[in-house]
């Protein structure tokens, strides 16, 4: 590898000095304009990476998903379609803090020493990038520091994250016998098109389905998966709104999955009426929110921690109905966020084990991959359902011994190719979502009255030094600064059904404090006690 070459690419795409960069929950994430530089290092970083996993494809996503327009991200994608693994992390927030271009090509060369990575074998990279237009001069960034390092790169230009790491996945399995996929934006659309037909077995959805795409990615996307369906079909008919991509500046603003999460409302534009069933995808794809407003009490959500319920609950009956009752444990993942109520829906009603991991859905992917079939989702609609490769046998090898096992077994083997199996795919979760309801015959009144959500609140708080915080217990208790918690323990004693937390945020300088409690003014007063205590 020539290191003139790259010091020289390098100079063109310089970072912003008087920063410290950190690879955090979402890679780097940040305003556009301090990422040029930023994404040429980690355009470095990949090159490593791929040459340290055998020249495997590794996939970079430029996106900064549910923020503002003004924002953008960058991001590594592992050859199976999973997050950068946890100790390269490290390694890319140290790359893109080198002081200079000598020091970060010295770095770069320790790096693939210590290692142990041959820097004159090949890599191959591929990228994608969300609708920001910033996108465009970071995706140059990539490319100039992919040829100075002789790494092998194909742009695939717009594209939801989720369809990155399918993408990323389907090249590093051709040709094996655990091919994910035909390696082309097409190949995803026929993948979950062909997939959802024969999920649903003859089975009608019923009603329409409007879908605010947050003036993102998946609005374009969304349209090219619905030229390849027939809604006589499937009697699945939707709507697509708030797909413009074409004013840059109305990206997430005032619509999509986490305005509709946080602000607890539908957006205001367009007007969902009484009786509409609707959800909303974030800014790159890969969150997902129901909601519906029920004609007596107005607007109502179904966020991650509903569509993780009916997915559990879903497959746990199929399961039982195929005969492969305790043959396959089920469990589902949650972080401290998910709602009180959900986790005790699925310990006690579902009978279903729950685990509760750190926020980032590094960390829930992980979990979920220690059971044959695993449901993770964050509360605010990202998340997945994973099968092992030994539930995917189970489902294609089982003797079916009725007409009924069989439809269990059919079902539960299209739905392994329905569910993105990477990273939480908002467009895939929809389809899933919208194949349950046909197969229970549930409307969105069924559906919410599953279970009672116990009333909370999510407030941010501005703390002067964030990394004072920390935590235990999947983040549910903090164990600095010492005496913190006990503040905090003294406080939820006072309420009935209470329970509140706090950390730092892992994408944004604040700390976060969530409660719930049995009734909304309890809940309220509770996170803003525990808001004094940690400010
Ligand atoms: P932080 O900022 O660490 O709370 C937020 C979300 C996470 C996750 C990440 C990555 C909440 C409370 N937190 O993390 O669930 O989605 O962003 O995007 O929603
Ligand atoms: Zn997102």
């Amino acid at each position: 590898m020539d290191r003139e070459a790259i010091i020289a690419a390098s100079k063109k795409h310089d970072i912003v000095p008087g920063r410290v960069y950190k690879y955090g929950t979402a890679g780097f994430r940040m305003s556009a304009d301090l990422l040029e530089g930023v994404t040429f290092r980690v355009g470095l970083l990949a090159a490593l990476r791929t040459r340290k996993l055998n020249g495997q494809a590794i996939g970079v996503m430029i996106t900064a998903s549910h923020n503002p327009a003004a924002d953008n991200g960058v991001k590594i994608v592992d050859p199976m379609g999973d997050m950068l693994e946890q100790e390269w992390e490290a390694y890319a927030t140290n790359l893109v803090n080198a002081p200079s271009h000598e020091e970060l090509v010295d770095y770069f060369i320790r790096l693939a020493d210590t290692l142990k990575i041959d820097l004159t074998s090949s890599g191959k990279v591929i990228a994608g990038r969300d609708t920001r237009p910033s996108g465009i001069t970071l995706v140059t960034a990539l490319a100039d520091s992919l040829a100075a390092t002789n790494t092998t790169y194909t742009d695939y230009k717009i594209l939801t994250t989720p369809q990155l790491h399918y993408l990323t996945r389907c090249i590093n399995t051709a040709g094996t016998p655990g091919a994910y996929g035909e390696v082309s934006e097409s190949g995803y659309y026929d993948k979950l098109i062909a997939a959802f037909y024969r999920s649903l077995r003859g089975r009608k959805v019923s009603g329409s389905l409007t879908v605010d795409c947050a003036n993102g990615v998946g609005g374009p996307k969304l349209n090219e998966l619905l030229k390849r369906h027939d809604p006589q079909t499937t009697g699945l008919q939707v709507k697509v709104v708030n797909d413009d991509v074409l004013r840059p500046e109305i990206l997430n603003l005032d619509c999509g999955a986490d305005f509709v999460k946080t602000r607890q409302r539908a957006p205001p534009n367009p007007k969902p009426a009484p009786g509409d069933r609707w959800c909303s995808l974030d800014g790159d794809a890969d969150r997902l929110i129901y909601y519906w407003i029920d004609p007596e009490k107005g607007f109502f959500m179904l966020d991650g921690d509903r569509i993780a319920t009916l997915a559990a609950s879903f497959i746990a009956d199929l399961s039982r109905s195929a005969g492969l009752n305790g043959q396959l444990r089920i469990g589902v993942i949650q972080t401290a966020y998910a709602n009180g109520a959900s986790t005790k829906y699925i310990e006690q009603h579902l009978q279903l084990p729950v685990v509760c991991t750190p926020t980032g859905v590094k960390h829930l992917h992980h979990a979920a991959c220690s059971f044959d079939i695993g449901v993770y989702f964050e509360a605010n609609g990202h998340g997945t359902v994973l099968f092992s490769p030994t539930a995917v046998q189970t489902f294609k090898t089982k003797e079916p011994q009725s007409p009924a096992q069989k439809d269990a077994l059919d079902i539960l083997s299209a739905l392994a190719d329905l569910i993105n199996q990477t990273v939480g795919d908002a467009i895939s979760d929809m389809l899933m979502v919208e194949v349950i309801l046909a197969h229970k015959a549930w409307t969105m009144k069924d559906w919410a009255s599953t279970y009672q959500d116990l009333p909370n609140r999510l407030v941010r708080v501005e703390v002067g030094n964030k990394d004072l915080f920390q935590t235990t217990d999947a983040e549910r208790k903090l164990s600095h600064p010492i005496g913190c918690q006990d503040e905090i323990d003294k406080e939820v004693k006072k309420y009935t059904n209470a329970r509140s937390f706090a950390r730092a945020s892992g994408t944004e300088n604040a700390c976060r404090v969530y409660a719930e409690a049995a009734t909304r003014s309890e809940a309220d007063e509770l996170a803003n006690k525990v808001a004094v205590t940690v400010k």
